[in-house]
């Protein structure tokens, strides 16, 4: 009979593992739940298009066309829930922002130290410019090999993985640059300004 210990060992891997990849209050799901204040848009990709604007008012525009001519990124990270559903190694493609802002600086569209993304639907959320720069977020197309279905944000919606998932803007159309940090949807209902799942900061107060 092979010992108890050594099978009670194996048995709790999964579990320590998991444990490490869980930021506090978060439980793990397998699912991939739908979360949206309001309806599902259908923009047609003849219609859709990206803009990036400056503090000054100073604009770059991207068609879908322009967007995929973009290089394009295979990303695989944990996604964290502000309702506590946390997802790991999900799978994305999509467009480095660092790209965005590049290509934009190439039009002339300057940067700034905070922006508002913005959505089809009038959705809207604010991030600090460190928090989309550096290989940190992305202008998702793609999940799981597949294009990003509409209920996900498709055609494309904004990835923060390392912020809890409402910073991650899905139908999004555009980027602003701001000189302050000012509220999008949630946050002027009462989330957090920056939303960092490890600090859990859920609400305005939290740490
Ligand atoms: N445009 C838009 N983006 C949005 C939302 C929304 O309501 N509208 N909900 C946010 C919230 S609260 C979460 S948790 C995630 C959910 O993404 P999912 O539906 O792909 O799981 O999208 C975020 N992005
Ligand atoms: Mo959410």
């Amino acid at each position: 009979m092979t010992s108890p210990i050594s099978r009670g060992f194996h048995g709790r891997r999964p579990d320590a593992g998991a444990a490490v990849k869980l930021p506090p209050g978060q439980y793990e799901t397998h699912d991939f739940p739908v979360l949206s204040a309001g309806p599902t848009p259908h923009t047609p990709l003849s219609e859709w298009d990206f803009t990036l604007g400056s503090v000054d008012g100073a604009s770059a525009r991207w068609s879908w066309a322009e967007l995929e001519a973009l290089p394009h990124e295979t990303i695989t990270r944990d996604i964290h829930c502000v309702t506590k559903w946390s997802k790991f190694d999900t799978m994305w493609n999509g467009i480095s922002i660092d790209t965005i802002i590049e290509a934009g600086k190439a039009k002339g569209v300057a940067s700034a130290p905070f922006i508002v993304a913005s959505c089809d639907g009038g959705y809207t959320t604010n991030l600090p410019l460190a928090d989309v720069t550096g290989g940190k977020a992305w202008l998702a197309v793609g999940y799981n090999g597949k294009p990003l279905p509409a209920e996900h944000g498709g055609p494309v919606r904004l990835l923060v993985p390392h912020l809890y998932f409402w910073k991650s803007a899905k139908w999004i159309r555009g980027i602003r640059f701001h000189d302050r940090d000012e509220p999008g949807f949630w946050e002027e209902l009462g989330y957090h300004m920056r939303g960092d799942p490890w600090k859990e900061q859920r609400y305005t107060g939290d740490a």
